[in-house]
């Protein structure tokens, strides 16, 4: 992988956090992608998020597939666990490190190829047994580290840059993240920073399986008149159904919206999502209602943006597994190897 390494200088006013942490902390090596495109927002959407949730760096890890998004984790978090699998494969590798150490923060970065092409399986059945993890798709429409063949997501009727039309039907990762029971939904733009952070902010703090469908455009590939996954399309198609604030434990609330325009929802570690509606009727604590909402909207062409579920009480999968909360590298051998009797009693249980 190419990669040119950031001076390690640090202005003495950067602002800290509460871990006197600055943002360059969050930071990686520097992007090789082509200038302007939506990926490298996100990488700046995730260091922000971050940094603002005093995430301790050595307790993230982030784990990608294949292609341009893929390639960004080596842009953020230089300092956290990093593993670039092989295409479409981020999601099993993310389940197993999960299943072994439950005391890290999981971030999956993938891209709509990597996600809803080749990976596809692999993606809705880590979405299905509710792993704990933040799962970004990078949604551009495209395989942009491939020279720009259409990919799944891809609405149908929508051209290629040289003019090709979309025959297919695209797959919706929104859509199918809520009906697979996904517990944290939500779908944002590159280009909307202050959607974005808070949405990923929230992400991390869910205990579950949160997914977010960012739609990020490819400027050598896919932002020409006739996509729809273009800067000036999402734009002037984006119907945002509520803007978040995240509010840590025991933190004062900064801005007071009137009554009604509000949702408070509280997540399992203390803090709270505080919704401003820009839809009075959405309420994203229901998943059918937003499933309806989502694939309406969409025939009108529109791109719905914003914490489209959350299920506050959500579980995981080390709770439906019943799972040892000790990760492995903590146990000593004859923890990790009880030894020949206990599989002969484990064996002779299924008889
Ligand atoms: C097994 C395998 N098949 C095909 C490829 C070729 N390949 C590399 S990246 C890619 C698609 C990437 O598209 P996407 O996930 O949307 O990422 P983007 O570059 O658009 O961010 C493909 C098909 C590969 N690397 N490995
Ligand atoms: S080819 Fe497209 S997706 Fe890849 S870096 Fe360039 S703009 Fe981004
Ligand atoms: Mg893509």
């Amino acid at each position: 992988m190419t990669f040119i390494a950031k001076p390690k200088l640090h202005h003495p006013t950067l602002p800290q956090n509460a871990l006197c942490f600055t943002r360059r902390d969050y930071e990686g090596k520097i992007s090789t992608l082509c200038a302007g495109c939506g990926h490298d927002s996100i990488s700046a959407a995730i260091i922000q998020a971050c940094w603002e949730l005093n995430v301790e760096p050595h307790r993230l890890a982030k784990l990608s597939g294949i292609g341009c998004s893929s390639k960004t984790p080596d842009y953020f978090l230089g300092q956290s666990h990093g593993f670039n699998t092989v295409h479409g494969r981020m999601p099993s590798v993310l389940t197993g490190a999960n299943l072994a150490n439950r005391e890290l923060l999981y971030l999956g970065v993938s891209g709509d190829g990597d996600s809803a092409s080749i990976g596809i399986g692999q993606f809705v059945h880590a979405i299905r047994r509710g792993v704990n993890m933040t799962y970004i798709v990078e949604n551009n429409g495209v395989y942009g580290l491939t020279k720009g063949q259409f990919s799944a997501t891809a609405d149908q009727g929508s051209t290629s840059k040289r003019g090709v039309v979309n025959a297919d039907s695209p797959i919706d990762l929104v859509g199918l993240a809520l009906q697979l029971g996904a517990t944290y939904v939500g779908r944002s733009f590159s280009g909307d920073k202050a959607q974005l952070v808070p949405l990923i902010k929230g992400a991390i703090a869910h205990r579950g399986a949160a997914f977010l469908d960012v739609i990020s455009p490819c400027v050598a590939f896919n932002n020409h008149a006739g996509s729809t996954k273009s800067y000036e399309y999402v734009r002037a198609h984006n119907d945002a159904v509520n803007r978040m604030d995240v509010i840590p434990e025991r933190e004062e609330i900064a801005v007071d919206y009137a009554a009604g325009e509000t949702i408070e929802v509280e997540q399992h570690d203390g803090s709270r999502l505080r919704l401003h509606k820009l839809d009075p009727d959405y309420d994203p604590r229901n998943r059918i209602a937003a499933m309806n909402y989502v694939q309406q909207h969409q025939a009108l062409g529109e791109v719905v943006t914003g914490l489209l579920y959350v299920d506050a009480e959500a579980e995981d999968l080390h709770t439906h597994l019943k799972t040892s909360a000790k990760p492995f590298n903590q146990m000593q051998a004859a923890e990790l190897s009880p030894g020949a009797g206990a599989l002969l009693k484990i064996n002779a249980s299924f008889r």
